[in-house]
């Protein structure tokens, strides 16, 4: 398979002045009519991108060309340079089959709704184009359909019965293009910008579900005003568009105009939607939005710089979610999520930078790291340079390249010239791979603190050395009677060792290190269980209070699952977080949480031992057990007054005290074999507690009949008994994990073909870790076995799901012979896609 490479990048020679397209839609056989306007800018052939097109017929200024420039075998139609005028009209007419499309990649069929999906490469399924990012035209959409609702991107020109025209008048490039037909409903609404253009918006989703589209309608509106006020970005169409459909393998699309969404990041009410889905809701809604400037408006010159788009994009989420809700939580989410997945995968045989040099199939790069890392990198430039530059960077950036295709190269230049800083050294965090390692030793002498940093970073698929980076590293200093002595104070590293000193202290203070998480590392470094537990009690920064606590218990977690003793001075200080849990039930909840088994075998794989599932899940057990007994009171006390307190709201307060209240009945759980759990499960009226109910359940071994009602209740509830198939692998004891998700997949309503329902099953399964990884390999052969038959019907989703296997290497001889196996038959199956051969390959190599 041929590799791309960053390197081999060359302009396009032509530009499009427009580009017009004409839709008749069938389900089998649909027709779609181009006319593309190009302008010569330099020498060169024009090379245009088709995959399993039936070509009809193809005119250049309305004479027929011959169809024996089409190059079947790589996806090309090459018209030679010499044949071509300064200025052309391309046209073609091609046939696609909509619904034999369950790639769902360019234009398929999801429950009877024509709809697309062309990032990264889709476009190239619907017609002949020029598909990449950096060909960029404005667009005119006829769309001839019976279908009552016909939409696509920009504004409306005309719609009429059977037929509907679009008019997109801002250049884009063509994985920006969408198009939906369908009997859908809308939830109409309005916003007016900043300078008084009003926009009509809709959310538009299947008859039925208009009760549950609100949410995501109130997320629009609050995205939009946020955007003006938080980066002075106003919208610029007269009309924005959002449709959910259930067939969809990402989350969420920004086409211009009309975003497209998995519907399960636009339907919500209390019954049927957790706080979690609430808040991811609110933030793609978001992300996508924002997208109109950060993706759209300045798109990418070519896929090697996606996280150009995505990484600034998840950023502005992060930042728009915070100040929706807690920030202090969100930024313990994010490290959460980026220590879970973005470490995790750096740490393996899949690790890449942010800004990849090659790849074969592009979609396996919409990863962690670009995106979650992506984002960390921008907010160390941030915190570099301060909140101020950093507008003014953006302003430039904004200015200086909107209506561009831009480079990594192109937004550090924005920065330089912004601030007049060299960001040479910097950039490493965007080509290089890796996650480093910071240490810290401290010498106390003479009222004077030396700390001592060194930084190191291992070898990582084909980048054997890894110079020093820029690591801003926030601190303070907390005094032994839990004072502030210093407040956080912003130290720049960029030697591999450098050393920092703190003269006129009285005593010795603890250093309250990478506060907020001030850089994407991980962190070595001499302390003693006592003073985590003051951190914990005392720091000022909520993420470095968190972190202690989070320390203090893997230290302990880690002694058990050697077989020592451990967690005890954890245990003594989770009394404190229950003291004052009240004032801050979201903050006390996630001190509570232990540290899955998961993050726990990657610490112990990162100290250079295996990790044993089995040992580290009965640690956990274990070290709850004992957390549970000595604090039953509390948990108890907490428990009842964390009950709800009048009707269900999805907002940071109500969702901080329903998560302090699941934190306790897990504990809880573990004393009253799940007896409140089965009081709640009877009770609650939201599917928050509900769930978490359910899963206590599921722990215990008393499911039944919780199961088979809620089976009852929801039945016809896609998204709903998409939770019914995740929480049962994920929460059943670890000897059953397989089993269950074996008997799971046998049902009639495992419709594994739709990306939701497939992954709630394997994900359940591949996130309970002890199950999952059971050492006879039954694991690792369902999950291939799983990947062998959906890759011929959707290789995206399949590529992405092979990522369950990217930590094997850190287990025992016996497990990676037998995952290596599972993986080795995936690799030998005939017709194996790009996708899933390029990710099993690499998870080999
Ligand atoms: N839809 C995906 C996202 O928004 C890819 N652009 O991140
Ligand atoms: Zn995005």
């Amino acid at each position: 398979t041929a590799t791309q490479y960053l390197s081999d990048w060359r302009p396009f020679p032509f530009e499009i002045l427009e580009t017009r397209l004409e839709f008749r839609l069938d389900p089998n056989a649909t027709r779609v009519r181009s006319q593309i306007d190009f302008r010569r800018l330099e020498q060169g052939d024009l090379v245009l991108d088709g995959v399993g097109l039936k070509t009809l017929s193809l005119a250049i200024n309305g004479q027929a060309l011959d169809l024996s420039l089409i190059r079947e075998a790589e996806g090309k139609l090459i018209v030679p340079a010499v044949s071509l005028p300064d200025s052309f009209t391309f046209e073609a007419e091609v046939q696609i089959d909509p619904e034999a499309n369950t790639a769902l990649e360019g234009l398929y069929l999801s429950g009877g709704i024509f709809c697309t999906q062309c990032e990264a490469e889709g476009f190239r399924h619907i017609t002949w184009y020029p598909d990449r990012p950096d060909v960029m035209a404005p667009f005119t959409v006829t769309v001839h359909s019976d279908m009552p609702v016909l939409l696509s991107n920009g504004n409306p020109v005309s719609v009429e019965s059977g037929k509907a025209v679009w008019q997109d008048p801002w250049k884009k490039p063509a994985y920006l293009f969408a198009l939906v037909a369908g009997d859908l409903r809308a939830i109409p609404d309005s916003f007016t910008t900043m300078s008084g253009k009003h926009v009509d918006l809709n959310v538009w989703v299947r008859p039925g579900d208009e009760p549950r589209a609100g949410y995501a309608m109130e997320s629009l509106i609050r995205s939009m005003k946020w955007d003006e006020e938080a980066y002075g970005r106003e919208y610029d169409l007269d009309v924005f568009n959002i449709v959910a459909v259930d067939d969809f393998n990402m989350g969420a699309m920004e086409n211009k105009g009309l975003n497209i969404f998995n519907s399960k990041l636009v339907l919500a009410t209390a019954e049927t939607a957790t706080d979690g889905d609430y808040e991811r809701i609110e933030g793609v809604i978001g992300h996508e939005y924002f997208h109109n400037w950060t993706g759209n408006r300045i798109t990418c010159r070519d896929w090697f710089q996606l996280c150009l788009k995505e990484g600034l994009t998840v950023f502005r989420d992060q930042q728009f979610t915070s100040d929706m809700r807690s920030a202090a939580v969100k930024r313990i989410h994010d490290v959460q999520t980026l220590r879970a997945r973005q470490f995790r995968e750096d740490a393996g045989p899949l690790s890449h930078p942010p800004r990849p040099d090659h790849y074969q199939e592009i979609n396996n790069f919409y990863t962690a790291t670009v995106y979650e890392k992506g984002a960390e990198v921008i907010g160390m430039l941030k915190r570099l340079i301060g909140d101020d530059q950093y507008r003014k960077a953006l302003d430039l950036y904004f200015d200086r390249h909107d209506g561009q295709a831009c480079t990594i190269e192109d937004w550090i230049k924005v920065f330089e010239d912004a601030t007049c800083r060299d960001l040479t050294q910097f950039k490493r965090w965007y080509t290089d791979a890796g996650t480093p390692r910071l240490s810290m030793t401290e010498k106390w002498a003479d009222g004077a603190l030396t700390l001592d940093f060194a930084q190191h970073t291992a070898a990582t698929p084909g980048q054997p050395d890894k110079p020093a980076r820029v690591i801003p590293v926030a601190l303070g200093l907390i005094g032994p009677n839990g004072d502030e002595v210093l407040p956080t104070t912003v130290l720049e590293m960029t030697e591999g060792q450098q050393s920092f000193r703190f003269d006129g202290l009285g005593a010795r203070p603890v250093v309250s290190l990478l506060r907020g998480f001030s850089a994407p590392v991980t962190v070595a470094r001499e302390v003693t269980a006592d003073e985590q537990a003051l951190l914990l009690a005392h720091d000022t920064d909520p993420y470095a209070r968190w972190q202690a606590g989070h320390d203090l218990a893997l230290d302990g977690l880690i002694a058990r699952s050697n077989g020592d003793e451990g967690g005890a001075e954890f245990i003594r200080a989770i009394g404190g977080v229950l003291d004052d849990a009240e004032a801050d039930p979201a903050f006390a909840a996630l001190c509570l949480a232990l540290p899955g088994d998961e993050e726990i075998a990657t610490t112990i794989a990162a100290s250079g031992t295996v990790p044993d599932p089995d040992a580290i899940h009965a640690a956990r057990r274990a070290l709850t057990l004992d957390i549970a007994k000595a604090h039953s009171d509390a948990l108890s006390r907490l428990y009842d007054a964390m009950a709800p307190r009048g009707p269900y709201q999805p907002n940071a307060d109500g969702s901080g005290r329903r998560s302090l209240r699941l934190a306790c009945l897990a504990y809880l759980s573990r004393l009253d074999n799940a007896g409140r759990a089965a009081a709640l499960f009877a009770e609650a009226e939201n599917m928050t507690e509900r769930q978490g109910a359910l899963e206590q359940l599921i722990a215990a071994g008393r499911d039944q009949q919780a199961l088979a009602a809620f089976e009852a209740e929801f039945r016809d509830n896609r998204l709903v008994m998409d939770k019914w198939f995740m929480v049962q692998p994920l929460r059943a004891a670890s000897d059953q994990a397989v089993a269950r998700a074996t008997e799971l997949a046998k049902r009639a309503d495992f419709d594994w073909k739709n990306p939701n329902r497939f992954r709630a099953l394997i994900a359940g399964l591949t996130s309970n870790h002890a199950g999952f990884h059971a050492a006879d390999g039954s694991g690792y052969d369902f999950l291939a076995d799983w990947l062998m038959r959906l890759d011929p019907v959707n290789p995206q989703t399949t590529a992405r799901t092979c990522s369950a296997f990217e930590t094997i290497t850190r287990y025992d001889a016996g497990r990676q012979a037998k995952a290596k196996a599972a993986l080795q038959r995936i690799a030998a199956m005939p017709g194996l896609s790009r996708n899933t051969s390029e990710m099993v390959t690499r998870i080999l190599a």
